[in-house]
């Protein structure tokens, strides 16, 4: 049975819902973010209940990456199931009015935190033939819409790379989930509104979105699940939320 996770991005929204779920059931947990005293305060609550161990880092940082992943206790170090969550979405602006910075800021974080942390992690999975890793999607790798340019793309990749990750590990016991959720209320668009408690409260008025638990239900039910059974990708909405037609622009000017 599976028994130690490391989870990126613990510090808020999913990532702290699955940190709260697996301390429930008695997992070990590593737990990583950049703010210290959020980790602080889940490792006075937790490590109550379980082993837990911190590491402050920002996955854009390559060496940081390396250096503290593969510097966790020998006690921790037998990692069954590393969630790749931690990531971001900045400004909803169309293509041609988007700031670069912000683009550039999620490629790092989506893209490259994420590939950073499963190369390190993974080739000890491979050397114990054991092991799950979660990365969380979203609709917006699968959906196009308007402002989504590049977050959505960037869930393209962890799409696609997940995918590719199970084509290298045939023969291995080592499994590759992509989750796929839908709008879920959360810090994201606290965060994707640089900020802007106010226009991020407005995303979640009048509708239920999915809860961080709802998504910390899914990683348990992953992370039990029979190990010879691999769910590649699991796309999940709330109820209340559904595909619209096709966008046709109608004044004719061309
Ligand atoms: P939150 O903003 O609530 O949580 C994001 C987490 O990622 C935080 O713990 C944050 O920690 C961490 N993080 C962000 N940037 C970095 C970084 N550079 N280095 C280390 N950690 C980082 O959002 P969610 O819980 O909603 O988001 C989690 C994941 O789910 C993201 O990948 C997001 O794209 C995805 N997602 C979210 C959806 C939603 O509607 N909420 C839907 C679909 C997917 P800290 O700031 O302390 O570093
Ligand atoms: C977050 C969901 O629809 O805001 O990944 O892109 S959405």
């Amino acid at each position: 049975m599976y028994k130690t996770i490391l989870i990126t991005g613990a510090t808020s929204g999913f990532g702290k819902a699955c940190a709260i779920k697996f301390a429930q059931n008695g997992w070990k947990l590593i737990l990583t973010g950049r703010r210290e005293d959020r980790l602080a305060k889940l490792y006075d609550e937790l490590s109550q209940k379980t082993p837990v161990h911190t590491l402050s880092m920002d996955v854009r940082n390559r060496r940081d990456v390396f250096e503290k992943l593969l510097s966790i206790p020998d006690d921790f170090a037998s990692i069954d199931v590393l969630v790749n969550n931690a990531g971001l979405a900045l400004g909803l602006l169309p293509a041609h009015e988007a700031d670069l910075d912000d683009w550039e800021t999620m490629i790092d974080t989506n893209i490259k935190g994420l590939v950073y942390c499963t190369r390190t992690i993974l080739p000890k999975m491979v050397e114990r033939n054991r092991g799950l890793i979660i990365n969380i999607g979203s609709i917006a790798g699968n959906w196009p819409y308007p402002g989504g340019n590049v977050y959505g793309a960037t869930k393209a990749f962890v799409q696609q790379f997940s995918r590719n990750l199970r084509s290298d590990l045939l023969g291995k016991n080592i499994r590759v989930t992509n989750i796929e959720p839908g709008i879920a209320e959360t810090e994201f668009s606290i965060v994707r509104y640089h900020g802007d408690e106010e226009e991020a409260k407005k995303v979640y008025q009048n509708t239920k979105a999915l809860s961080a638990e709802d998504i910390a239900d899914i990683i348990w039910w992953l992370a039990n699940s029979p190990e010879h059974v691999n769910i590649n990708q699991l796309e999940v909405m709330p109820t209340l939320q559904a595909w619209g037609p096709l966008n046709i622009f109608r004044e004719v000017k061309l």
